[in-house]
């Protein structure tokens, strides 16, 4: 087993994001958080497996669902929170919110609230990328939804015919919305798509963040080096519904509760207590130590002011 130290940053990292969700949750209740919120709780073994797998400098462009990608990308969970409270010291200025995570000083190049409208994005960094002789990978990710659009199919048909540094990560979580991927798509073993593109494709099981590591860290080597793009399939769950407003009525709970039992923040705690990288009470000291950041991150979020009113007429294109 590896560096002991690497492995609990990796559960740090899960339980950081866990914690983030649920605290959001809660925020939304409250009414200190508008407009739509997507939790990303279940699918953390993704982000922080995937971003584990990039070099820094690597780019990440991902969808709404993202917070779970800002914060294993290294964006600052106050920052983060400020931004859900629509404050000024959030990372859009408050002006994006949940679904537009935005930091540029760590390579999260947002969240997209238009499915697989990113995918041409991240296509066209990497092009820069190429142009510019940079050597960077940039990782896109997006729900299995977003695989039965034009967008995907056009991204990956350029990505491949220049053999540019993309690693496309699909997080199948089963749905979209309220519709089951049986319903949505011709083919039900997504990474086979790629094979349309002469695009390597593979399947891993999204709830190991160490599978995860390996397939992107694997891929993105592959891609710094010249070869193109590949292709991730993250097979995986969400926890909760679609967005705050979903009431979840079109799937069962012993569906729910089978993929409770793969809850990857539980099994990579086991894994690593097994291997004796990790105590009960070092465990509950890593949770404790990342309710205290979540709390500060409230507190900076509670305390901060909103943006002034002429902030409207800033970062827009056009001048009224
Ligand atoms: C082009 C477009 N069509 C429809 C929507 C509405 N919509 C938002 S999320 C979503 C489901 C996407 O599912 P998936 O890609 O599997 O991602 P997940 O939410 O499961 O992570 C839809 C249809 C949208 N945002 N953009
Ligand atoms: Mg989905």
């Amino acid at each position: 087993m590896e560096d002991q130290k690497l492995m609990l940053d990796l559960l740090y990292q899960m339980l950081l994001i866990r914690q983030f969700e649920d605290k959001a949750a809660e925020m939304y209740a409250k009414g200190k958080i508008a407009g739509f919120l997507h939790l990303y709780n279940g699918e953390e073994a993704i982000a922080v497996g995937a971003v584990a797998g990039l070099r820094e400098g690597d780019l990440l462009v991902t969808h709404y669902r993202d917070h779970g990608h800002a914060i294993a990308k290294g964006a600052d969970v106050k920052r983060l929170m400020a931004e859900l409270f629509g404050k000024a010291t959030g990372v859009c200025k408050g002006k994006g919110g949940s679904m537009h995570f935005f930091d540029a000083s760590v390579g999260m190049l947002g969240g997209y609230a238009i499915v697989a409208g990113h995918l041409p994005l991240a296509v066209g960094l990497a092009l820069a990328g190429d142009y510019l002789g940079k050597r960077q990978v940039v990782l896109c990710v997006f729900g299995d939804g977003a695989t039965n659009h034009g967008y995907f199919h056009e991204a990956m048909n350029m990505a491949a015919l220049w053999r540019l540094p993309v690693v496309f990560l699909c997080e199948n979580n089963l749905y979209g919305m309220g519709t089951a991927l049986k319903k949505a798509s011709a083919v039900q073993e997504i990474s086979r798509k790629s094979q349309a593109y002469d695009i390597p494709g593979e399947r891993v099981d999204g709830m190991d963040v160490l599978a995860v590591r390996e397939a992107v860290a694997k891929t993105a080597e592959r891609a710094r080096e010249g070869w193109g793009p590949s292709f991730v399939e993250a097979v995986t769950y969400r926890f909760r519904g679609h967005s705050m407003a979903d009431p979840v009525f079109y799937r069962t709970k012993v569906e729910e509760e089978a993929w409770r039992a793969k809850d990857p923040i539980t099994l990579f705690q086991q894994k690593l207590e097994a291997e004796g990288l990790l105590t009960p009470e070092e465990f509950e000291r890593l949770e404790r130590e990342v309710e205290e950041a979540i709390q500060e991150a409230v507190r900076f979020a509670e305390e901060s002011p909103e943006p002034p009113l002429e902030a409207l007429y800033e970062d827009i294109y056009a001048q009224p």
